[in-house]
């Protein structure tokens, strides 16, 4: 009843020109590809032109951060409005990047999240713990707790144009992937903390994407697991024959 969603995160990847082609790549591989949601977050530099290619093609548009502000003295951001006018549909909020290299925190993402849904954009909301919060076992209650902060005082009705991801930030680009079944549990526990908070309704529609190390190798066996919905994908969202493998999931 989910239809997953595959997205790729070029994260501070790709000149204009490079954005140009790895796109173009991807309408001639999945520009037409139905089976899930696919979704392509270039930097802001390349959303103009990336959008422009994959326009006619059923892939979506997605920004890595907007402001909560509609305009004003915010050097360096940009608002809703500003992506919306590029094509953007999504946006991603509350990165693990962000959060330890920009100062995001759980009420920072909020904002942003009521101010993405506010102006008709779909978030994806990222969550994940550290290793060592994880090694001592705390990673459920932190996770949890970064859902209900992130999340705080959405409406039922918000909620199902919500998307979450769980990254794991110890599998971030290391090459280290949680397994299989640690993610689906993490997102087993995100599922069941969002049916307590919300209902049963809007937790069993949420897309709940896992992000870390997704590679081609990896796909198959993650999106078998049934709480997990879609990937985030970084690194390997790069090329576009490994993004094509992984949208082509076999689960
Ligand atoms: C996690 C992911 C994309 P990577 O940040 O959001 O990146 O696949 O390189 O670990």
């Amino acid at each position: 009843m989910r239809k997953a969603l595959i997205a790729g995160n070029w994260k501070m990847n790709k000149t204009d020109p490079e954005a140009i082609e790895l796109a173009r790549a991807l309408v001639a591989e999945v520009g037409q590809y139905e089976a899930c949601d696919i979704l392509l977050c270039p930097p802001f530099t390349s959303l103009k032109s990336v959008g422009d290619v994959i326009r006619g093609s059923k892939i979506k548009l997605g920004a890595q951060t907007m402001h909560w502000e509609k305009s004003g003295a915010f050097t360096g951001m940009v608002c809703a409005d500003m992506l919306k006018s590029l094509g953007c549909t999504y946006v991603i909020i509350g990165h693990s990047e962000q959060r330890q290299f920009f100062g995001e925190t759980d009420e920072t993402v909020n904002k942003r999240t009521r101010a993405a849904l506010a102006n008709g954009l779909t978030p994806i909301v990222c969550v994940g713990e550290f290793l060592e919060q994880r090694e001592s076992g705390k990673h459920e209650q932190i996770v949890r707790d970064q859902v209900i902060q992130g999340l705080k005082g959405l409406t039922s009705d918000e909620m199902k144009q919500v998307a979450i991801a769980y990254e794991p930030v110890w599998a971030i680009g290391t090459g280290k992937t949680a397994s299989s079944q640690d993610a689906d549990d993490m997102h087993a526990c995100i599922r069941s903390t969002i049916e307590k908070v919300w209902n049963r309704d809007v937790a069993q529609g949420l897309v709940i994407q896992y992000g870390g190390s997704v590679k081609p190798d990896t796909i198959d066996e993650q999106m078998a697991m049934p709480n997990i919905d879609g990937a985030l994908v970084g690194g390997a969202a790069l090329q576009a024959d490994s993004f094509a493998r992984i949208v082509r999931f076999q689960a």
